[in-house]
């Protein structure tokens, strides 16, 4: 096995350490910057930085049944020190797997079992405290975690505020004065590196321990957190069927709108509709529309936008000659009169479990609908959550799981049409804004091929959806 300093200039050397101007992932720029995964093509390196793992936990007598590296690049590091030494493994799961057994932790275990995790580089420590609440979410027990390098930035205070241990095997400035010894890098650098650690420490005792840090969840997970039978199911066809596109079917004829749902119908989870758009409507194409919604597993939204005061919208809701709620699952409601429409709406589409969204931001240039007026509908939707199940806007509004996030203003390309409308991709709305479900009009029914159109928009949606497990 190599002395820690051959090891130092075989990293260099290989340029698993590098210096100059990097932006890393939390948008700082730094003078240095690691990358390990270059030592899979290189197996003496890896091997040697695996018996110094190995070695600096056996020495500090650590406990373990098992060993977990964060993935990816300690997963082939904790390969070779299980192989090598006999020690069983687990693997946890980046992604969270949407289909099977739905494991996170693939392995043999108990629960109680203590494992430890290994890593290439700790920064913060917030890697590896993912890792370790995956595996604490198992039963499994986690006191020590051994890494290769050590930036220094507070990762092993962070650790030992949730009860790891961290073990290093060199820390920065013990590299740096490495490298400088052997002539890889000037005191100029060294200087900077020491300068941007005392400037960049990530530590700040007063964040909350891991158990609290923000976990996204799954559809199947959000499924289960709700209460109304509505959104439960909702969010089980979007994992049934992997989509989280609604179709607006902004067409005008009981026949274009028939035929789209039926060929959509496949790819969506809701189809959203403007009944008073129908040049002929009549009760046949609501009964067509109630079974194609059977047949291909929708939900039906009208997009109805009520925005009266109790007593009307009661009756434009139940009566007139559309009858609604006698068909649509979903209706929404501007905020805009005050909690007296939720009664209103609630007294007639309660009884026949249907919902409403509330209409708390606008896709549209100009909306007067932001700041206050978002967080009173957040607040007035949060208050009736026997019957409003989320909103219309264009990000993610509440914490509460339960809550679905849907939104407007979805095309493959941003951009805006001649009369306000403002158009973001399915990723910014998804990935980047936590909503949870885009709605696509034009996109799809303006398009030359409009199942093909809905096939993109429905993988697009799912993908960024996976997006946020990475
Ligand atoms: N819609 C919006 N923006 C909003 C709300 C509703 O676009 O803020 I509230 C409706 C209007 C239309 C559909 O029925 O969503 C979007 O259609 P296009 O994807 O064709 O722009």
């Amino acid at each position: 096995m190599a002395n820690l300093k051959d090891l130092a200039i075989q990293l260099f050397d290989i340029q698993a350490v590098k210096f100059g101007t990097f932006t890393l992932k939390s948008g700082i720029s730094s003078p240095v910057y690691f990358d390990l995964r270059v030592i899979v093509s290189y197996p003496k390196i890896m091997r040697s930085v695996s018996e110094f793992m190995w070695k600096a936990v056996k020495d500090a007598e650590c406990e373990y049944a098992s060993i977990c590296g964060v993935p990816y690049t300690a997963l082939p590091i904790a390969t070779c020190m299980s192989a090598d030494h006999d020690i069983p493994m687990l693997i946890r799961r980046k992604e969270a797997k949407g289909y099977g057994t739905k494991k996170i932790i693939e392995g043999h275990f108990s629960a109680g079992d203590k494992c430890l995790i290994a890593e290439d580089v700790v920064t913060s420590g917030s890697s590896v405290l993912e890792t370790v609440k995956s595996l604490q979410d198992e039963g499994l027990v986690v006191t020590d975690a051994v890494v290769l390098l050590d930036r220094e930035q507070g990762g092993s205070k962070r650790l030992a505020q949730n009860n790891i241990r961290l073990h290093s095997i060199c820390s920065i400035s013990k590299l740096m004065l490495i490298l400088l010894e052997a002539g890889k890098v000037d005191q100029k650098m060294v200087n900077q590196v020491q300068k941007f650690i005392t400037e960049n420490n990530t530590f700040n005792p007063e964040a909350k321990p891991a158990e609290e840090v923000k976990k996204v969840l799954t559809y199947v997970e959000r499924a289960a957190q709700c209460t109304h039978p509505l959104s439960k199911r909702l969010f089980s066809i979007m994992q049934e069927k992997r989509t989280n596109l609604a179709l607006s079917a902004d067409v005008n004829t009981a026949a274009e709108l028939i035929q789209m749902a039926d060929s959509i119908g496949p790819y969506i989870c809701v189809l959203k509709t403007h009944i008073d758009i129908i040049e002929d409507f009549s009760a046949d194409l609501i009964q067509k529309l109630s079974s194609l919604a059977a047949k291909h597993n929708f939900i039906i939204f009208e997009d109805r936008k009520f925005a009266d005061i109790g007593n009307t919208v009661k009756q434009q809701y139940g009566g007139g000659m559309y009858r609604i709620s006698e068909w649509a699952d979903i209706i929404n409601a501007h905020a805009v009169p005050g909690p007296g429409i939720i009664q209103g709406l609630k007294e007639v589409g309660a009884t026949k479990n249907r919902a409403c969204l509330m209409l708390a931001q606008m896709s549209s240039k100009g909306t007067l609908a932001k700041d206050t007026y978002t967080a009173e509908s957040v607040k007035m939707a949060e208050g009736n959550k026997d019957f409003v199940i989320g909103f219309i806007c264009t990000e993610k509004l509440s914490s509460d799981p339960a809550m679905l996030h849907m939104t407007p203003g979805v095309q493959l390309s941003a951009g805006v049409d001649g009369l306000g409308q403002q158009y973001l991709t399915p990723q910014e709305v998804i990935t980047n804004r936590e909503s949870d479900v885009i709605i696509v009009g034009r996109g799809i029914t303006q398009s030359a091929n409009p199942m093909q159109a809905a096939k993109e928009y429905q993988e697009a949606g799912f993908l960024a959806y996976q997006a946020l497990f990475n």
